[in-house]
């Protein structure tokens, strides 16, 4: 059975930005009713904000998901484009949501999730203005939350993924039922973007104390000189939570994680917190959301100046930012 996790805090280097939540539904000039789980990049001088638009009626029918595009000069203050700009549905198609952003020398990719009438399947794109999208791989389900390394290494594009496997990765929850939800990170590279292969697994759930259900990537990953940086999402599972949010129940939480992997074999996860780097905690994360308690980072950015930036989705409602140093997140990574 699986353990039960208790209370959860953000440790004291994690500054949430007075501002959050940065970008909520307000700002956007189209249908809008949920505004989270963004990629945001710096990109030929200023900072991009690719995001999820969830829309639904007034009285809380889904209706339709679609990708924003906002633009920022400082990283904090947005302004939105006044159409969304990627949606893709068709017979076969539901929906693309979740981006993430990574530029590989001077290009722009995105990894996102696309939810399939046979499956939910990541994909990985090529632009240059946001607008038009070159399909470069699309996965086989059930797999998503994929990010790429911004470089090539050792030759190869790498990236960060969330297989789904549930026949064999069946646990229980603290009620004694059977849940199929179990899934960990995974890691692949490719030589082109399109072929991906030496998959390896890189995070498990056991790995991480602060999750019982799932872990998997969230922002793409920054170098420092210590090694790869990055956040991870973390989710435990508790059968006596009950409604908290638009839903009839909601069971998880959603914490961020971070790790260090190594620069030359990013296979090797060279340390990790023990402790979650974000725990739901600020109002926007806790409550009034559409599933309350989730933190979901989608953008991380490193500054000259040794601060990171950490975009997160709040409650799958807003987008906020986190800020830490980039010294004090290494040295919150200890070796497994
Ligand atoms: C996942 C995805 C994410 C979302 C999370 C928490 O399954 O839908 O986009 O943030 O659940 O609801």
């Amino acid at each position: 059975m699986s353990k039960v996790i208790g209370d959860l805090t953000s440790p004291d280097i994690i500054h949430r930005h007075p501002d959050n939540p940065l970008l909520t539904c307000k700002d956007v000039p189209y249908p809008s009713s949920l505004v989270f789980n963004a990629g945001v990049a710096k990109y030929q001088g200023r900072y991009v904000m690719l995001f999820r638009n969830d829309v639904f009626t007034e009285d809380r029918k889904y209706q339709d998901t679609n990708l924003g595009l906002a633009f920022s000069d400082d990283g904090v203050r947005w302004s939105v484009e006044p159409q969304p700009c990627f949606s893709w549905r068709d017979e076969e198609v539901e929906r693309v949501y979740d981006p993430r952003l990574s530029v590989i020398d001077g290009r722009c990719a995105v990894c996102f999730a696309v939810d399939t009438r046979h499956g939910l399947r990541g994909g990985v794109a090529l632009t240059e203005d946001f607008h038009h999208y070159d399909i470069q791989s699309l996965s086989v389900p059930d797999n998503r939350n994929m990010v790429l390394f911004p470089e090539k290494i050792g030759g190869d594009y790498v990236r960060l993924e969330r297989p789904f496997p549930v026949y064999s990765r069946v646990h229980t929850i603290p009620d004694g039922n059977p849940y199929h939800c179990h899934f960990d990170c995974w890691i692949s590279r490719s030589p082109d973007l399109k072929y991906w292969g030496s998959s390896e697994l890189l995070l498990a759930v056991e790995d991480v104390p602060f999750a019982n259900d799932k872990v998997g990537p969230a922002a793409p990953p920054v170098k420092t000189h210590s090694g790869w940086l990055t956040t991870f999402h973390a989710v435990d599972i508790d059968a006596s939570r009950g409604k908290n949010g638009w839903e009839p129940a909601w069971r998880k939480r959603y914490c961020a994680g971070i790790m260090l992997l190594d620069i030359e074999n990013p296979e090797r996860i060279i340390g990790l917190s023990r402790e979650p780097l974000i725990a739901p905690q600020a109002s926007y994360e806790a409550e009034g959301g559409f599933r309350n308690n989730v933190i979901f980072p989608g953008g991380m950015i490193l500054e000259d100046s040794g601060e990171v930036k950490i975009y997160y989705g709040a409650a799958d409602a807003v987008e906020c930012l986190a800020t830490a140093d980039v010294e004090d997140l290494i040295a919150l990574c200890h070796p497994l």
